[in-house]
């Protein structure tokens, strides 16, 4: 209950803030696009995990109004980068499958698009691979009619769930994203590269690009490349980072 209090308030008090980390795709090393990370600092100062006050966030349904400012900054941040000629191709925002039992998520995304003049196709949605399964009609629908509206899906933390990759094919999934969990010991652990190579193997095969998270150091980043991983996001490439400091380090601007 305290909690909920206390992130009631910082939502009023605009305590809260998206850090941007960098995707790369390994094949060029250049940046492609990043994700958009929830980060609260509160009054005194203090870093307040989203591990633990997006699951409060959830229980109490305000992730459903904290989601709909997550969106509105991260569209008007694509904006301005974009109107600054870069050449970011998406940011990707992360997406609560409570947000999407919501029968109003479509409808107020779309008006969030038409308030910050952005173009779904750069924006990338990342829900986690349980969400697919979800038998809520309100939840299937939503899904169908986000890839139909040209909003490109990536399936968060793929490994950890229980989905299978044939049904992901029914909806206009564009990237699957590899947890970091299968990566974190990829130099030692032969049973961590046959899984990760089996991922994109299979991935591939059914149509979608790889993303792998979470890569640290150069030889993971060197094994997945030669695996066929289209794509990297980790602390190798770069942290999550305020707007600011974002657009200075990755994309030169001041
Ligand atoms: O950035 P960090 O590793 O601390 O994030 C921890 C967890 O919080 C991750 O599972 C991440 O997906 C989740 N998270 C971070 N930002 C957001 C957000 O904007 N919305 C939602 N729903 N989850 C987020
Ligand atoms: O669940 P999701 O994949 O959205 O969460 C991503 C989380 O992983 C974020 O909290 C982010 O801060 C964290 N993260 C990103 N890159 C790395 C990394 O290279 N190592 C570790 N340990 N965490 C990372
Ligand atoms: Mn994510
Ligand atoms: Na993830």
């Amino acid at each position: 209950i305290f909690l909920e209090e206390e992130l009631r308030s910082a939502i009023r008090d605009e305590e809260l803030m998206l850090y941007y980390q960098p995707i790369i795709d390994l094949s060029t090393e250049k940046i492609v696009g990043c994700e958009a990370l929830l980060r609260w600092i509160d009054r005194a100062g203090k870093f307040v995990s989203p591990v633990d006050f997006i699951p409060v966030a959830e229980e109490s349904g305000l992730i459903y109004e904290l989601g709909n400012w997550i969106n509105a900054t991260a569209f008007k941040q694509l904006k301005l980068w974009q109107t600054l000629h870069t050449d970011m191709k998406y940011i990707s925002v992360n997406v609560s499958p409570h947000q999407l039992q919501n029968a109003d998520f479509v409808k107020d995304i779309q008006r969030l698009l038409d308030i910050h003049n952005v173009d779904p196709r750069h924006i990338q949605l990342e829900i986690t691979e349980g969400t697919f399964l979800q038998e809520s009609l309100n939840t299937q629908s939503q899904l169908r009619i986000l890839g139909e509206m040209g909003f490109r899906l990536a399936i968060d933390d793929f490994g950890t769930g229980y989905s299978s990759l044939a049904y992901l094919k029914r909806f206009a999934v564009d990237v699957i994203k590899i947890d970091r969990s299968f990566v974190m010991d990829l130099e030692d652990d032969p049973a961590d590269r046959d899984i990760v190579k089996a991922i994109i193997a299979m991935t591939t095969s059914l149509g979608f690009d790889t993303l792998v998270e979470g890569v640290e150091t150069r030889e993971q980043s060197l094994i997945v490349g030669a695996l066929g991983c289209g794509y990297g996001q980790g602390y190798l490439y770069g942290k999550p980072t305020f707007a600011d400091d974002y657009a200075e380090q990755y994309i030169g601007l001041k």
